[in-house]
C-alpha cells in the first residue's frame, strides 16, 4: 500500500514536470515608438520556434515613447511615458505568418499553420508578471486556422506586483490550438515586466499531486504519534 502511493506520487510529480517553456524572454529585443504599430517577428527558444510581437500606440497626447525591452535574461520591461495608451501582443504560431516586411506597416496574422498542436498537454498558461504601476487587461486567445477557438480575460489590478495570472483552457481547445496570442492593454503610462510564461498540464494532475502529497503527510503524521 505504501509503496503504491509513493511510486504514484513519482509519477504524478513526473506528469507535473512536463511543462512548456512559452516564453522565458532569452531573446533580446528593443524598440521603440511613439505612434502607430510595429511588428516584428524573432526565431529563439520559444514555443512553436518563433515570437511575434506586436507593438501598438492607441493615443499618444504629449508625444512620448513607447519601450518594449526585452533583455535576454528572463525579463521583458514595458515603459509608456507620460499619457501613451498601449496595446503588446506577443504571438506563437510558427515561423512566418506575417504579411510584408518586418517592421513599419506589417501585419501580425493568425492562420498558425505550422504549430499545430503546440499546447497539447498543457492547457494551464501561466503568465508570470514582476509587475505593473497602472491597471492591465490580459488576454490569451487560442486559434486554429485563424478563427478564435478560445479566449480567456483576466484583469490585473493597479500595482498588483509580483505574481501569476493563469489561463486555464480545456484540454480540447489546447490540443486542437495552432497559435497563442496574448493581447495586454495598459491604462495610461502604464509600465510592467514579464519574468516568463509557461504552459503546464491542466489543474486535474495537480490537483491529484496535491491529494497525494496530503495523504503522505496525513500518513507521516500517523506514524509519528
Ligand atoms: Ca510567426
Ligand atoms: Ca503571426
Amino acid at each position: 500500500m505504501k509503496k503504491a502511493l509513493v511510486l504514484g506520487l513519482i509519477c504524478a510529480v513526473g506528469a507535473a514536470n512536463a511543462q512548456v517553456i512559452i516564453d522565458d524572454f532569452s531573446v533580446p529585443y528593443t524598440k521603440t515608438i511613439v505612434s502607430g504599430s510595429n511588428v516584428d517577428a524573432m526565431s529563439g527558444a520559444v514555443l512553436s520556434g518563433e515570437r511575434d510581437v506586436e507593438m501598438r500606440v492607441v493615443s499618444n497626447p504629449f508625444g512620448q515613447d513607447y519601450d518594449l525591452r526585452i533583455t535576454g535574461s528572463q525579463l521583458a520591461v514595458i515603459s509608456t511615458g507620460f499619457g501613451v495608451l498601449s496595446t503588446l501582443k506577443l504571438q506563437y504560431d510558427g515561423n512566418g505568418d506575417e504579411a510584408g516586411n518586418t517592421g513599419v506597416n506589417k501585419l501580425l496574422t493568425n492562420s498558425g499553420a505550422s504549430a499545430s498542436g503546440i499546447l497539447a498537454g498543457n492547457n494551464n498558461i501561466q503568465v508570470r508578471f514582476l509587475g505593473n504601476d497602472q491597471q492591465l487587461t490580459v488576454s490569451a486567445v487560442l486559434r486554429k486556422d485563424g478563427g478564435i477557438i478560445g479566449q480567456i480575460d483576466k484583469v490585473r489590478a493597479a500595482a498588483a506586483g509580483i505574481g501569476s495570472e493563469s489561463f486555464i483552457f480545456t484540454s480540447a481547445q489546447a490540443a486542437q490550438a495552432d497559435s497563442l496570442t496574448f493581447v495586454i492593454s495598459s491604462d495610461r503610462s502604464g509600465d510592467y515586466a514579464i519574468e516568463g510564461i509557461e504552459a503546464v498540464p491542466e489543474p486535474a494532475t495537480m490537483t491529484a499531486i496535491a491529494a497525494g502529497l496530503a495523504a503522505l503527510a496525513a500518513r507521516r503524521r500517523r506514524n509519528s504519534k
